[in-house]
Formats: structure tokens, C-alpha cells, sequence
């Protein structure tokens, strides 16, 4: 497995009320507000009478700061202050109240008023732009915030913790309003911070400063530390990558050689020191040609090598800068024929259903804006219903450990393109299981985020309201990328969740820091697994309490009654919902016989309006119930563990009894999506085919998979979690 590890460096500096101490990938540089408006002559500020030479003194250091930092590989996150141009995200205290002081002199012109930087904070704005000195790279976020602090009303904190960030050095203007008011917002969100005294500055620094400052640190800590500039910038300076544009040498002639590693960090940083894209295509087209003799099922259609490679050149010639590339420059990845791409069909592995879209999916559009490389649609259970994998006429792709034994589904092909390290990620859905479970059977990283987060606009339904976008990729942090580069509210998405949730506090420091509760299934629900899964499963168990965490009782029946209702209910009709009317009788013979079967079992039932109220009824008890194992509270646990499937069958095994080993498949994956949790199934070891079989004589090994369940919108708090895990995994 590759290493992922993020830099554990413990860093210190000096600091008040002592030094400040922080690992550098938990660790954010956040710059608040370096804008025009803020910094330049007719800007906001300057306009309210504010004294310009003082903030500008902060330019200089804090591109220091931000030069040490991202040389450094910290996060770095920029906020800008202003409105909407309609000004509905402005309330009446901030636009009248210092209008309408008496004898008002020096606020003529408000929020929203015409200045010479355009309209005064507003959105869109020449002068709600950032200075040029500090312009932020392509993939550094900036958060627009309507208030003095930065977490009013943004999706910072959900920001942050996705990227499991838990300290901060803060900078930026004015000490005494937006910077101050941050510290404290970020203090009561459990953040641990450290602002730097050159790299902020007010408009009344003469009077303020030094106590805005002190107030912060003063009481042993009372919001945080404050600390200066130079010994923050030596304890950075051993960390630092100097780019070869920054180092004034030419850069090399002999481009890096491509070593065939395919995470996203690796890839990033091969192209950084200046891999051509041109290389990983001809390198993966290789690789793919080889691989069609081992598994000729894994695509549907194939990008023609020589688009793909013009593509590839395309995205060199945009992006000439190596020091400023979008965050999924060059990354190859393949998408789920369900998922549409202009102009190619999008099948659903039905050819009665194909049809070809004139717009994109969302996603789709999302990771080509950031530079990722589209190679191809991949191979899928019909309809995107099974878990099996050997559902489709596009052939039985095996998993890459083994072919005998399934790649698992519905999402087969793509989990084995990233398992056979064809591409470096893939678009996928999972609905029931399908995009953890094919990720289990293949040994790669099977993450379903909260329904709604990610748009599903673009995609075939397989059952809509259960229908989930799932990333298939080679490690947990890449998942997390890929994740953070898709999410966001969708108001074209009928089942889009709104932008802002309810978000708990980060633990930075302490023993809660690393502790974590977790719950597992009762040794009944396990009953049913393997041998090997029983034993590697306890194993994960004994690996996660050496992590931090602390096996905790909880009730397992939402879990259990939300798969039945799913397996048994009348969720399965929504199958037939969004297909055309009579489309199973009229395309039977055109269907997979196995998906024929299962819709005409699905009509024979003639399930009722009534039965179907009931279940959506007992579906929205059962959330409530798993709410409960996951509450805020001493007795919540923060995940719940399972094995991603029971077993691993035979691609004969299943043809043989192709509905009862699907639906075993299933055990541990179909409540996810009705009781609208996240989940990640993340590879956890190998073990002996003999020891699945019981014959001696049986060779090979099969990849162990363990998933990681979390409430609804606790994406963050369960994928760092998952990342430890599998830290943990490949450092034993
Ligand atoms: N008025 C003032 O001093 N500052 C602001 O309104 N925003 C920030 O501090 N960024």
C-alpha cells in the first residue's frame, strides 16, 4: 500500500503565554482579509478613515509568512470579507449603524456604495479582491464571509476539519476586528491558535494593537498564543521546498522519470518538479493495453490514446507555472457508466437505455475544471443494481487480487481501473453497497459521503432518493481531495442538503485529541462472515484500541432493520420509478437475465402506497435511532465498524445462486444510505484463499476490507479516523 503519511512533524516556537506547538498536517496558515478594499488608497477602509500606512506595514511579512508556509507544504486558507450584491447577506447593525452616528462625518460611503474599487465589499469587486502580493494558488480556499469573524455564516469550520486541521497561525488585517474576532471564533471551536504579530495590523495600531494582542494571550491563554514572525519562520525553514522557479536555477533538463505511483500526492509532486502529464498517459495506456489481456471487462468505453494525449498537452500549455497548479492537474481518473460525459453514451451497462447527454454530471465537470484527465467509462452491474459485479453484457470483470473471484458492484469497473492502478481515481455511485463494496473485493478505498453533499445531477438513477455519488480511490487522503473538490450545495439537486450544518468542535490538544469512540455489530450480525473476515475483522478491532479507540456498546437494530427494509421493502420500486413506463417488459429480452428477473420479482409483488408510507415511516424511525448511536453526547460513538462484506465469493459461486450471493453481499452496507450516513471501506490486510476455502491447495490471497460508518454531514470526524487507520496499516 502506498504511504500517505502526512508529515508528522511536531513543530515549536517561541510564543505568549508560552511556545506555540503544532504538527505541521493538522496545522492551517489562515490570512484573514489582505484585500484591496482593506489595504489600498479608496478602498473600504481608507474611505471609513481608517489609516492606511498601518496596514500596509502587514503586506511584506505576511507574504513571508505565506512563502514560508506553503513552502512548507502547510494548508493555507485565505477570507475576504464583503456581501452579496443584492446586500442580502448584509445585516442593518453593519450597513446604518456608523452611518448614522451623530455628527457622522467620516462614513458617507457604505457597504455596497460606488467607490473608485468598484462597489464598496461587495462580491465580484476589483477591490474585494485580494492584493496581488498575496494572491491565493489554484486549490488554497477562500472563504467569503459576510461578518468580522470568519466562521459566521461560512463553511470554514467544515473546511478545516475535512482537511483534519486543528491549529491555526492567523494574520492578516485589522488586528483589532476581523483577526481578533476569528481568534475567538476559532477558540470556542476547539481550534488552537497562534497569531503573528508582524503579519497583522489595524487601522488605529498606535492604540490597539498591543492590546488586541494581549487580550488574546493574557491569563495563561485566555484565546490563544501570539507569537513573532522570525521564530515561526525558523522552525518552517528546514521544512521548505524550494521550487525551481524560486531557486533562480534553470530547472532540469532530464524531465522526472514517472515511477508508476498514481496517488494524488505523489502525482502532484512529480509534476511540481516537473513530470510532463504527456508521460503518466503514455505510461497508464501502457499499462491499460496490458492489462485488457487480463481483464478485457473493466471498460465500457475507452478515451482513444491520442485524445487522451492531446488532452494531456492542452493542460500543460494552460498551466505553464509548475508552482501554481490546480490541485488535480494530470490526476487520470475513470468514470461509472452511469455518469454522463457529453457526447459518449451513457449506458448503465443497459444498451436500451443508452442515451447520449449533451451536458455533463457535475462531478464530472468539477474534477475536469481542476485538471484532472478523463480516460474512459467503466463497467458496471446493470442499472447499477448488484453488488456482485456479473450483472452486465459488457462482460464479468474479476477482482484484481484474484480471477476467480468477483471485482464486486455495481460499481466493478471502476474499483478495479484504480485497484489495477490503471487510473487514480474514479467517479462512481452507491446506492446499496456498490461503491464499497466492488472498493473492498479489490483492495482500494470505497468512500460514500452524506447523501445530498455531493450533487447527483447528471447521473442514471438506480433508486433516487437512496442514490449516492462514491469515490473509488487509492487512499483515504485521496478520497478526502477528491471529496473536497466535489462538495458542495447543488440547488438544481432535488436531494441536495443545504450548505450549513450543525458542526461539533475539534479536540487539538490533550487526550481527546487522539481518542475516538467506536461501536462494532453484535457477534450475531457477525455470525454469518467467513472465517478469515471473523478473524481479520478482530484484528481490526485490536488495531483500532492501539489507535485511540474505545470499543463502546451500542444498538445495532437501526442498522440491521434499515438493510432489511431496504432489501425487503418497497425501496426496490423506486427502481421501476425512474425508468420508462413498461420498460421491463418492453426491453426484457434486451435485459441481463438476472435484472429481469429481479424487476419482474419487484412488479409481482404489487407493492401498495400504503406499504411504501410504512416504510418510509419506519425508515425515518430507524434514522432517528442510529442518530442516537452517533449523538454529541458521553454516550455516542463517533463510528461504527463493520466488515464491508461478509465474504468474498467466486465468480462461479454467485453464477450458480446469483440473488441469494448478492444479497449476502449486502449485510453490512445497505442500511448506510436509508438511515443517510457516511461510510468509507478501507483496505485492511490480506489473507490465504486456502484459509476462505479450506483447501490447502487453493493459492493466491484476497484483500480484507473493513468500513467505517458515520452519521449524517460526520464526514470529516470519520474519514480522519479512517486515515489513521490505514497510517497505521501501512507503517507495521
Ligand atoms: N472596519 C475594520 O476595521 N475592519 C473590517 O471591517 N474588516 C476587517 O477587519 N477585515
Amino acid at each position: 500500500m502506498a504511504t500517505t503519511t502526512p508529515n508528522p512533524t511536531m513543530l515549536s516556537f517561541e510564543a505568549k503565554p508560552y511556545a506555540f506547538s503544532f504538527s505541521l498536517a493538522h496545522t492551517a496558515l489562515l490570512i484573514i482579509d489582505m484585500q484591496r478594499d482593506f489595504l489600498l488608497t479608496k478602498g473600504f477602509g481608507e474611505i471609513q478613515g481608517g489609516n492606511l500606512e498601518a496596514v500596509q506595514a502587514s503586506i511584506a511579512p505576511t507574504r513571508k509568512l505565506l512563502e514560508a508556509c506553503r513552502g512548507a507544504g502547510m494548508m493555507v486558507v485565505h477570507t475576504r470579507e464583503g456581501h452579496k450584491p443584492d446586500l442580502s447577506d448584509c445585516p442593518s447593525s453593519k450597513l446604518i449603524r456608523q452611518e448614522a452616528a451623530p455628527g457622522n462625518t467620516q462614513h458617507k460611503l457604505v457597504i455596497g456604495d460606488k467607490g473608485e474599487l468598484g462597489r464598496l465589499l461587495t462580491r465580484g469587486e476589483y477591490g474585494h479582491d485580494i492584493v496581488d502580493e498575496l494572491r491565493p494558488l489554484p486549490g488554497e480556499p477562500v472563504i467569503d464571509k459576510p461578518g468580522k469573524g470568519s466562521f459566521w455564516n461560512t463553511t470554514i469550520l467544515h473546511q478545516l476539519k475535512a482537511r483534519a486541521i486543528t491549529h491555526l497561525i492567523v494574520s492578516g488585517v485589522t488586528t483589532e476586528c476581523c483577526f481578533a474576532t476569528t481568534i475567538r471564533e476559532a477558540n470556542d471551536r476547539g481550534f488552537e491558535c497562534c497569531g503573528i504579530e508582524e503579519a497583522t495590523s489595524g487601522y488605529n495600531d498606535a492604540c490597539f494593537k498591543k492590546s488586541t494582542l494581549d487580550m488574546i494571550h493574557w491569563s495563561q491563554g485566555l484565546f490563544g498564543f501570539i507569537g513573532n514572525l522570525k521564530p515561526l519562520l525558523e522552525a518552517l525553514a528546514p521544512l521548505s521546498v524550494v521550487m525551481p522557479e524560486e531557486s533562480g536555477s534553470t530547472p532540469p533538463q532530464t524531465p522526472p522519470i514517472f515511477d508508476g505511483d498514481l496517488t494524488i500526492p505523489s502525482l502532484r509532486r512529480a509534476y511540481r518538479n516537473g513530470l510532463s502529464p504527456i508521460t503518466v498517459i503514455e505510461a497508464i495506456y501502457d499499462k491499460i493495453e496490458a492489462y485488457q489481456k487480463i481483464d478485457p471487462a473493466v471498460w465500457i468505453h475507452l478515451e482513444p490514446r491520442d485524445a487522451a494525449l492531446d488532452k494531456a498537452t492542452k493542460l500543460g500549455t494552460k498551466f505553464p507555472d509548475r508552482g501554481a497548479l490546480p490541485p488535480l492537474f494530470g490526476i487520470p481518473f475513470s468514470v461509472k457508466d452511469s455518469i454522463d460525459v457529453a457526447g459518449l453514451p451513457t449506458t448503465t451497462a443497459c444498451p436500451p437505455l443508452a442515451h447520449i447527454p449533451s451536458a455533463s454530471a457535475v462531478v464530472y465537470d468539477r474534477v475536469i475544471d481542476e485538471g484532472a484527465l478523463f480516460i474512459g467509462k467503466t463497467n458496471l452491474d446493470q442499472l447499477a443494481t448488484g453488488l456482485v459485479g456479473c450483472r452486465s453484457p459488457y462482460g464479468t470483470p474479476h477482482s484484481v487480487y484474484h480471477k476467480d473471484y468477483i471485482s464486486g458492484g455495481s460499481s466493478s469497473g471502476s474499483a478495479v481501473s484504480v485497484g489495477a492502478n490503471l487510473v487514480s481515481f474514479s467517479l462512481a455511485t452507491d446506492t446499496a453497497g456498490s461503491g464499497r463494496v466492488p472498493a473492498g473485493f479489490n483492495g482500494i478505498v470505497g468512500y460514500k459521503p452524506t447523501r445530498g453533499t455531493i450533487s447527483f445531477r447528471g447521473v442514471t438513477p438506480a433508486c433516487l432518493s437512496l442514490d449516492c455519488i462514491a469515490l473509488s480511490t487509492k487512499t483515504v487522503s485521496d478520497a478526502r481531495t477528491i471529496w473536497q473538490i466535489l462538495e458542495g450545495h447543488d440547488p438544481l439537486d432535488p436531494y441536495a442538503k443545504p450548505q450549513i450544518a450543525f458542526e461539533r468542535h475539534v479536540n487539538s490538544i490533550g487526550p481527546h485529541s487522539r481518542a475516538f469512540k467506536f461501536g462494532i455489530p453484535p457477534p450475531e450480525a457477525l455470525a454469518m462472515c467467513s472465517i478469515p473476515t471473523r478473524r481479520m475483522f478482530n484484528e481490526t478491532v485490536s488495531r483500532l484500541q492501539n489507535l485511540g479507540g474505545i470499543l463502546t456498546p451500542i444498538d445495532w437494530s437501526p442498522f440491521q432493520k434499515a438493510g432489511q427494509l431496504l432489501y425487503d421493502g418497497t425501496f426496490v420500486s423506486e427502481r421501476l420509478a425512474s425508468l420508462p413506463d413498461e420498460f421491463i417488459e418492453k426491453n426484457r429480452s434486451a435485459l441481463h437475465p438476472v435484472i429481469a428477473q429481479l424487476m419482474d420479482a419487484v412488479i409481482d409483488r404489487k407493492s401498495s402506497a400504503v406499504d411504501a408510507y410504512r416504510d418510509l415511516q419506519a425508515k425515518a424511525l430507524y434514522t432517528r435511532h442510529a442518530e442516537q448511536v452517533f449523538a454529541y453526547s458521553a454516550t455516542g460513538v463517533e463510528v461504527v465498524i463493520v466488515p464491508t462484506a461478509p465474504t468474498h465469493w467466486r465468480i462461479d459461486e454467485v453464477l450458480a445462486d446469483p440473488i441469494n450471493k448478492n444479497s449476502a453481499l449486502g449485510e453490512f452496507t445497505h442500511c448506510a444510505n436509508v438511515l443517510d450516513l457516511c461510510g468509507v471501506a478501507v483496505a485492511a490486510g490480506t489473507y490465504s484463499v486456502a484459509e476462505l476455502s479450506g483447501q490447502d491447495k487453493d493459492e493466491g490471497v484476497l484483500p480484507f476490507s473493513v468500513t467505517f460508518l458515520s452519521g449524517s454531514r460526520l464526514d470529516a470526524e470519520m474519514l480522519e479516523i479512517a486515515r489513521r487507520f490505514e497510517e497505521s496499516m501501512s507503517t507495521r
